[in-house]
């Protein structure tokens, strides 16, 4: 037996759903603006989990264009049936005319490749678009979409309905009445959300999100002896909450969970929940955490004995010997072109820039990463607290252009270090805050034209310093900033923070390549005082 360590997947993995074909279990997440999309996981014990593929892969698949951040990909589900997987998920914020909803892909392979976007119409009676769409096969082979939306007639402000419809399998098409099944289990309760329904027996279980991804946050559960319902409310819901504890908990806002049956007939849930640190702020965002689930009656009791996601969780069928897996944020050093952690916003890395050796070309765009466009950015998720993070990059652009490291939340949100081109290059520390700039900190970097400059991010919790070095030169001061002002309490939002490199010639036409001579990321262990 061995532990999995909370979160089982840490940075921004929120939204986590999972199934289980034989002996493995596969994990899926949202990732709203940044391409690839949807990553999937494989684990086989729970514990060390792999990164296979990404379900959103390919050039056009979906249209990502004008979509801002925090809207694009949110809240999949993944199933599987008969040899095919399944995956239901929303494109939010699309540009008007592109397509966008609700949307079915199939594989055979989780890895990929997976099917163009087959769109639904899940749009309400009053023609409202929902979120957080779910699919259930039940066992005489029919199957059922669920989601979420807002109510048109609501009691209560941000009321949503839970409905479901069927699924005609050979046409991928809706069919027959919705139903409405659930408005959450507490009078008041905002966004019931993110359903999933389950078959145990004779019974159906649904399981849906309350409270906001928030501070209140909870798992409810209803059940039914038809799929269609009525449903009725466990009398112990909400069955999972942090919202008692308060803003000083250690883990808050655990919500949005997915149930699956090991092979050994024992249950887990997925969920999300935020770690919070210098007050009240997740600049990591929402991580996917792990947690035991009981049967007691025939309703699923989250965490028997303790009653909160717990930091670590004993898995009776994990080998001894397990150790952490390549998904959990361990990995340490350069991080490759080939590696999975690599995203850019609203196009693929490989559609903004090519790999060269340790590192990057990356093409100079006019774009400027306050646009919801393609920019040239290149990035990975902030994983841990406290982390080093250095961008190598040559000092050749021409004037004008620049080339930069970024601590990202958003267009409007985001902390750079900039390296101007010219012939006299100088770093130039930007907050961009709620849309407006304002200057940090600069340094000029004399006879450093043509050189490797190393642009460095010291996170140690909130206190983010930035650093530039010449060649083998000591890294110098440069400013400093706070992760508190970046994380989506601070912004509003839904994402944690990304860091990575971008460049942009502001606005003007350029053929100029920005040269990423490596990454690297290497989360601090750390010693106090630091
Ligand atoms: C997700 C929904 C939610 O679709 O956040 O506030 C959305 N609620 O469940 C994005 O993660």
């Amino acid at each position: 037996m061995t532990a999995a360590h909370n979160p089982v997947l840490p940075g921004c993995y929120p939204d986590p759903s999972i199934c289980r074909v034989g002996d493995d279990f596969y994990l899926v997440t949202s990732t709203f603006e940044y391409l690839p999309g949807l990553p999937v996981f494989r684990s086989r014990d729970l514990v060390r989990w792999e990164q296979v593929g990404h379900v959103v892969d390919r050039p056009g698949q979906l249209d990502y264009e004008g979509v801002r951040s925090s809207g694009g990909l949110y809240a999949p589900t993944l199933r599987h049936h008969d040899g095919v997987f399944w995956l239901v998920c929303t494109l939010v914020g699309q540009r008007e005319g592109a397509p966008g909803g609700d949307f079915v892909m199939t594989a055979t392979d989780p890895a990929g490749p997976w099917s163009d976007p087959v769109w639904l119409d899940t749009r309400g009676p009053d023609g409202a678009a929902g979120i957080d769409p779910s699919l259930f096969f039940d066992t005489d082979g029919r199957a059922w979409i669920h989601g979420t939306r807002l109510r048109s007639d609501p009691e209560w402000y941000h009321q949503t309905e839970v409905w479901v419809r069927e699924l005609d399998l050979a046409t991928t098409e809706l069919v027959g009445p919705e139903h409405v099944l659930w408005t959450g289990a507490v009078r008041g309760a905002v966004w019931a959300e993110g359903p999933h329904l389950y078959r145990v027996g004779d019974t159906y279980l649904l399981l849906a999100a309350e409270g906001g991804t928030e501070i209140h946050h909870a798992v409810s559960v209803a059940r039914a002896s038809s799929v269609t319902g009525p449903y009725e409310g466990s009398k112990g819901n909400p069955v999972l909450t942090h919202r008692h504890l308060g803003r000083g908990a250690d883990v808050v806002g655990v919500g949005h969970a997915d149930l699956v049956e090991a092979p050994d007939g024992s249950w887990w849930a997925v969920l999300l929940g935020m770690r919070p640190y210098g007050g009240y702020h997740y600049p990591l965002g929402r991580e996917t955490f792990l947690v035991p689930v009981a049967r007691e009656d025939g309703w699923p009791v989250f965490a028997p004995g303790v009653g909160r996601v717990p930091s670590e969780v004993d898995v009776p069928f994990a080998a001894d010997d397990a150790g952490p897996g390549p998904a959990q944020g361990v990995a340490s050093g350069v991080v490759l072109p080939d590696d999975p952690r690599w995203t850019s916003v609203r196009a693929l890395p490989s559609e903004v820039a090519a790999a060269r050796g340790e590192g990057w070309d990356l093409p100079v765009r006019p774009a400027t990463l306050a646009e919801p466009t393609t920019t040239a950015f290149l990035g990975i998720r902030l994983q841990h607290r406290d982390a080093d993070v250095r961008a190598d990059v040559r000092a050749d652009l021409p004037d004008g252009e620049g080339v930069g490291l970024v601590v990202r939340q958003s267009e409007d949100d985001h902390v750079r270090l900039d390296l101007t081109g010219g012939d006299a290059p100088r770093v130039v520390a930007v907050h961009r805050r709620g849309g407006e700039e304002t200057t940090l900190g600069t340094a000029d970097l004399a006879g450093a034209r043509g050189a490797v400059v190393t642009l460095g991010l010291r996170a140690r919790g909130a206190d983010l310093e930035l650093t530039a070095a010449v060649g083998e030169g000591e890294p110098r001061p440069v400013a400093v900033a706070d992760a508190r002002t970046l994380d989506s309490v601070a912004t509003g939002g839904f994402l944690g923070l990304w860091v990575g490199v971008h460049a942009t010639s502001h606005g003007r036409a350029t053929s100029s390549v920005a040269r990423v001579e490596r990454f690297r990321y290497d989360p601090w262990a750390g010693q106090a005082g630091d």
